[in-house]
């Protein structure tokens, strides 16, 4: 084969994923008008068949025999099927398998994709549909309108006046009114600015920590799966929303396009130049030290196994995005120029690299707060006393700051926290300022003693260095103890009380 025809055989394999929001998000866009067309084919499946969107939902997370937020209690549409149920070595192979606060997220969540829009692309070129089709992306941190859900997931009807699949009932928004937006501010594109793929310290990292096969809870979530990845989930899916819990969260059309758009990020951020894992225990899953592979379902059912490996170069998979995220914020060394010049110490151009490694140090814990917390009503205030010796050390780092001398990171870590309705994000402020928000999402999951995971509740960190330089800029620093302030977005009630288990203060 010449290499001309070679190549012209790999651009017509070269599947674009476009912007969702292309002909105002409406209809008029066929990328969305024929989504609905194949999701429709797939839901018209029975749970049991592999290449129906009950399963494929399933793939992701259910909670078929009850819980908390048991899929007999979601409202239709969808008309949610509980029966007939595959075998139970069918649903040990495929089902409950995404990859939360670990870092298999990215990975894992991409070959999911490809999987769910190979189906898709095979029910729509057989309903007379694109040959080319190819999942869009709902960006929401892009300009103008972007933010809203693209208006034909809120309609009824599609064109010709049949239902539409894309509609979810319970899919409530941030002021559960079902007006789906992401507020302002909300979300950032911050994680891309992460210059290290895996969590160390108290730094999570741009993907994550490193695990085995996790389905979810006890570590903190990698940067690009907190913000906005989470954060996104809670803020469509709303209290009581199919979005804002892991068990249902792809039972909603708009799941695919969410995570369409964090796998876009993901590749600029490789694009960008960021390296992905080099270690094996990585590249290669955990399946290759025993534990659960990474397999989805071909359109003919067979199974496809696939590895983090796999997924981590663009160029070898068959699909790419039309758009790259603009990244306006500030890249990495120059958040920590920004820094030190605040600091008052000048940073050269050039020799950043090796400052990087100075940067790295120990963690030790510099304050803990007392017993265990409940959050329950409109806010939960905690004082976390310091530890005076410790404590001092902070102070001390900031005081003979230098470039010789990089002073700590200070991070807030909050742990076991536990509790039933994912459907919340919770502010966090250290003596009065913004730290950050964060959202719920696989709280219900993380809670369960007998779910699919231990019960050791969700654990956030919060960088809150900024705060920190400002207190030792204004001579605030000398005190025995921070205020802590959690503000839920909806103020929570006795019955889905959180409770947490500690607060602590890091130097890093
Ligand atoms: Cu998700």
């Amino acid at each position: 084969m010449s290499v001309i025809l070679k190549n012209y055989i790999k651009i017509m394999a070269d599947y674009v994923r476009k912007n969702a929001w292309g002909d105002n998000g409406t209809f008029n866009n066929p990328d969305l008008l024929w989504y609905a067309k194949g999701v429709r084919v797939m839901q018209s499946r029975a749970l049991n068949e592999e290449n129906s969107w009950w399963f494929f939902a399933a793939i992701h997370g259910e909670y078929l025999d009850g819980g908390r937020f048991p899929w007999a209690e979601i409202p239709s549409p969808p008309p949610v099927p509980r029966s007939p149920r595959p075998s139970q070595s069918v649903q040990e192979k495929y089902w409950n398998q995404c990859q939360h606060q670990s870092w298999y997220f990215p990975p894992w969540h991409r070959g999911y994709l490809i999987a769910i829009e190979t189906h898709l692309r095979k029910e729509i070129i057989a309903l007379g549909g694109p040959t080319d089709w190819a999942l869009p992306y709902w960006n929401y941190l892009g300009p103008g309108n972007q933010n809203r859900m693209p208006p034909a997931f809120a309609e009824h009807t599609l064109p010709d006046g049949t239902s539409n699949p894309l509609f979810v009932e319970a899919r409530y928004g941030p002021d559960q009114d079902r007006n789906i937006y992401i507020p302002e501010g909300d979300i950032t594109n911050k994680c891309q600015d992460a210059e290290f793929y895996t969590g160390d310290g108290m730094d999570a990292g741009y993907g994550g920590f490193e695990t085995g096969f996790w389905h979810g809870g006890k570590y903190s979530s990698g940067k690009l799966e907190a913000n906005p990845h989470n954060l996104v989930h809670t803020l469509v899916g709303g209290s009581r929303g199919v979005m804002s819990y892991p068990g249902s969260a792809a039972l909603d059309p708009i799941f695919y396009l969410h995570h369409c758009n964090i796998d876009r990020m993901w590749a600029d951020w490789n694009a960008d130049g960021n390296k992905n894992p080099t270690k094996l225990n990585w590249l290669n899953g955990p399946a290759a030290v025993g534990e659960r592979e990474f397999v989805m379902p071909n359109p003919d059912k067979s199974p496809w196994v696939f590895t983090p490996r796999e997924m981590t170069n663009m160029a070898e998979l068959d699909y790419r995005y039309d758009e790259r995220e603009a990244t306006s914020v500030a890249k990495g060394f120059d958040a920590f120029t920004l820094r030190m010049n605040k600091l008052g110490i000048a940073v050269p151009e050039g020799d950043l690299p090796t400052m990087r490694s100075k940067i790295e140090k120990a963690s030790e814990v510099v304050g803990v707060s007392k017993g265990k917390h409940q959050l329950v009503g409109n806010k939960l205030a905690v004082s976390v006393k310091m530890d005076t010796t410790s404590w001092k050390n902070v102070s001390k780092s900031l005081r003979s700051a230098s470039l010789a001398n990089i002073p700590d990171q200070v991070f807030l870590e909050i742990e076991n926290v536990k509790g039933t309705e994912d459907g919340n994000i919770l502010t966090i402020s250290v003596n009065g300022k913004s730290a950050g928000k964060i959202s719920l999402f696989g709280l219900l999951d993380a809670s369960e003693r007998d779910g699919h995971h231990g019960g050791s509740g969700l654990t956030f960190v919060v960088n809150i260095t900024h705060i920190i330089d400002d207190l030792h800029l204004n001579n605030n620093l000398d005190v025995s103890s921070l205020d802590v302030d959690i503000t839920p977005m909806r103020a929570i009630n006795e019955e889905h009380t959180i409770s947490i288990g500690r607060m602590s203060i890091h130097r890093e």
